[in-house]
């Protein structure tokens, strides 16, 4: 069996035991290893019964994912097809108990339901999350979990890709029994009381299928909450059409459909795109000169200045990660607000059940107000969250220096100003770096960690393991304006306002990109941030732009009018109480007029324009980024896409999108442009050269990096 399956026997109870760090995955090897010892167990009279356990943290996590391009072009030959070993398991004339801690996700829940009894540990997770890598089961779980949990259970897990604690599984009957206790000793004991007994076979066990007026209305409603939940993706409906089979269909039958659709998912482009944002999110977190053992600063106790709308989410952050954290505000009545609306916050996410009301308040009093700088001096990291102004930002910088203890790390959380010129006003630039946090930051995952040119490897390490612990995805920027996720939106968002001043109407630009699969059209996303926020910017670096050069005048002049968007009541659109948005055909008026005044030609635009001005500006701009070093790979760029701006992952972000258009296209349409807007619309050098190349994004590594 090689060294990834071992065997032993003690007093009739035979043990395999998957060795395959980290998590177990079914390397090639891993379900030979299983066959083998099946084939051993079999031919042994002396074996009772047998249990099957991980070694290591987990039980078994899944196919290797990083197998399935062999598997997609076919060359997967050289492992043993795994559903095969299912069945040598399930017909094993011993009884198979199935031993889980850790996870049993996708093909290792798959091979726990092969079994005749699975116990586990309380703090153990199993789940098909295949549909977030964009397939679906493809070793017989959508055909065995409907036969242990029932249909409904059985079409939520496959269709959403959830994991469930051992408690819940128990209660669906996918475990039989919760260990307590030392988990082996457990199973054998489990084993040793059911050998020689008649072991059930999850495949003949058809109590749980239901009737077709049963299902009906339970497969409908998957599917009406898959095409709004997980909108535009293939996957989730293949699940439930291979769920729906086992309750129609022999097993055998049902298994050969639930093949057929697992390999249509796989060959698809969702799939792939999905496939890298698993690897692209870990990915992220290797930063090529700060090795994984750099000594990181450890994190006890953090504080936060400026209890606005980031600070206060901030706050939230560390204190739902169990740091107590500290939170400044200039004034007794900013401070009050600042708490109002943190407990505001927390209010809503136990009205939805996402907390219980006991976790927010242990949460709460994690958080300690302060209008002064007292016990800063404990604190680890210090986050700065004041007003958007470089003077500002200073005096706190300079204030924190004094006030912090040697070897703290002081954050910014600016999302556009220069990390080196904050870091100037203190005496530990090598302290010193950005901590980019996304509205509502005590939702959205990305994290930008910005990288100043005197921030040491052990502080950069701090941050990156800081993320995790968060519940964020860290990503490492450079310095350089709007870092990297917002200088490309700067690009998105002026190709959105373009169009409208030249003929598409504002719900036609939100329409086309929320159809691409953007969570929110980039009008009504400028509306919900605020049209003033850029509005101020462009104000701030009016002076930088070059004349002769076109720039969206549509924004700045619905902000002159005191349309800021749904804080007004009017932006883009206009809005009700309930901040409900209609268009508004005033807007429309009114962007003719001020196109008829900057002699703007008017022409009809449709959507497949509309997505490539705004997509292809993004991927434009990336590839600047990346040549000029401010992202370590491209698939950090993707990350930050999907992670901060409602990217749809199933494309795998702006530039695994832009490779999988092909670099070619992405380039002439992007010279198209330039010939029609001029020098905005100059290709990248690196766009340019990858078209010419053939390469892609994704296989580009930049040589000289201004992060490194
Ligand atoms: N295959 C290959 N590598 C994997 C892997 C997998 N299934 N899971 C994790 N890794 C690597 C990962 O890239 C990282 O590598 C290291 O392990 C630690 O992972 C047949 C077809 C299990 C919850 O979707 O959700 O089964 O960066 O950092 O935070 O029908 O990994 O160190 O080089 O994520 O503790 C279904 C995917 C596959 C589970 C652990 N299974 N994995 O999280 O560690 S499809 C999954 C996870 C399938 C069947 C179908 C998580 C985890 P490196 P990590 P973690």
């Amino acid at each position: 069996m090689g060294d990834l399956v071992q065997l032993t026997k003690t007093d009739g109870i035979a043990v395999m035991t998957i060795d395959n760090p980290p998590v177990n995955a079914l390397s090639p090897g891993v379900p030979e290893g299983i066959a083998e010892a099946i084939d051993q167990i079999n031919a042994d009279a002396a074996v009772l019964a047998a249990v099957l356990i991980g070694a290591g943290r987990t039980f078994v996590s899944g196919a290797d994912i990083k197998e399935f391009a062999k598997l997609r072009s076919g060359g997967a030959r050289g492992t043993m097809d795994f559903p095969s070993v299912l069945g040598r398991i399930e017909n094993c004339r011993k009884p198979v108990v199935m031993a889980i801690h850790g996870n049993a996700l996708g093909g290792g829940l798959e091979l726990a339901m092969a079994g005749h009894y699975r116990v586990a540990v309380a703090s153990a997770q199993v789940g098909q999350p295949e549909v977030k890598l964009g397939i679906i089961p493809g070793a017989h779980g959508t055909q065995r979990l409907p036969r242990l949990a029932g249909v409904a259970k059985a079409v939520a897990m496959c269709a959403e890709g959830n994991l469930i604690p051992a408690a819940e599984a128990l209660k669906f009957n996918i475990i039989d029994r919760i260990i307590e206790g030392d988990l082996l000793a457990g199973a054998v004991a489990f084993a040793r009381a059911i050998a020689g007994k008649p072991a059930p076979k999850t495949s003949e066990r058809n109590e749980k299928l239901g009737t077709a007026e049963e299902n009906a209305p339970i497969l409908a409603a998957a599917r009406d909450a898959a095409r709004k939940k997980q909108r535009g993706m293939m996957a989730p409906l293949a699940a439930i059409e291979a769920v729906e089979a086992a309750t129609k269909l022999p097993f055998e039958e049902g298994c050969r459909l639930e093949r057929k659709l697992f390999m249509e998912c796989l060959a698809s482009d969702q799939s792939k795109a999905l496939i890298h944002v698993f690897f692209a999110e870990r990915e992220a977190a290797k930063i090529p000169d700060v090795p994984r053992e750099t000594p990181a600063i450890p994190v006890a106790r953090a504080a936060v200045v400026g209890a606005g709308t980031m600070g206060g989410g901030i706050a939230m952050v560390f204190a739902n990660a169990g740091i107590p954290v500290l939170l400044k505000e200039a004034d007794q009545a900013a401070l009050d607000r600042g708490l109002e609306n943190i407990r505001k916050n927390y209010a809503g996410s136990v009205a939805r059940g996402r907390f219980t009301q006991q976790f927010v308040d242990e949460r709460l009093s994690m958080i300690r107000p302060t209008l002064g700088y007292e016990g800063f001096a404990q604190a680890d990291i210090i986050v700065e969250a004041v007003f958007e102004g470089m003077e500002l930002k200073k005096q706190v910088f300079a204030e924190l220096d004094r006030a912090a203890k040697p070897g703290a790390i002081l954050a910014s959380n600016t999302s556009t100003l220069n990390i080196d010129e904050i870091a100037s006003a203190t005496s530990r630039p090598e302290f010193v770096l950005g901590t980019h946090f996304f509205s509502p930051a005590n939702v959205t995952r990305l994290l930008e960690i910005v990288r100043g040119r005197a921030t040491t490897k052990s502080v950069i390490a701090t941050a990156m393991q800081l993320s995790k612990k968060l519940g964020k995805v860290g990503v490492l920027v450079g310095n350089c304006r709007g870092f990297v996720g917002n200088r490309m939106f700067h690009h998105y968002v002026r190709e959105s306002v373009f169009v409208v001043e030249e003929g598409a109407s504002v719900e036609a630009v939100d329409k086309a990109l929320y159809d691409f699969g953007m969570a929110m059209g980039p009008l009504a996303v400028g509306d919900l941030a605020g049209l003033d926020v850029g509005w101020r910017i462009r104000k701030e670096y009016r002076h930088l732009e070059k004349p002769g050069v076109r720039h969206p005048i549509a924004g700045d002049r619905l902000c002159e009018m005191g349309r800021f968007g749904q804080k007004t009541g009017a932006g883009w659109y206009k809005y009700d109480e309930k901040r409900q948005a209609t268009p508004d055909p005033e807007v429309a008026v009114l962007v003719r007029k001020w196109a008829a005044e900057a002699h703007i030609r008017q022409r009809a635009i449709g959507a497949e324009e509309i997505v490539e001005r705004c997509v292809y500006a993004l991927v434009n701009e990336g590839a600047r980024v990346l040549e000029e070093g401010y992202a370590l790979r491209a698939g950090d760029i993707d990350v930050i896409y999907l992670n901060g701006y409602g990217f749809p992952a199933y494309r795998g972000g702006p530039m695994w999108y832009a490779d999988t258009v092909g670099l070619k296209k992405v380039y002439d349409r992007v010279r198209a442009f330039e010939a029609e807007l001029g020098e905005i619309w100059t290709p990248a050098p690196l766009l340019k050269h990858l078209a010419e190349t053939g390469g892609t994004f994704s296989e580009y590594t930049p040589g000289r990096n201004a992060i490194a």
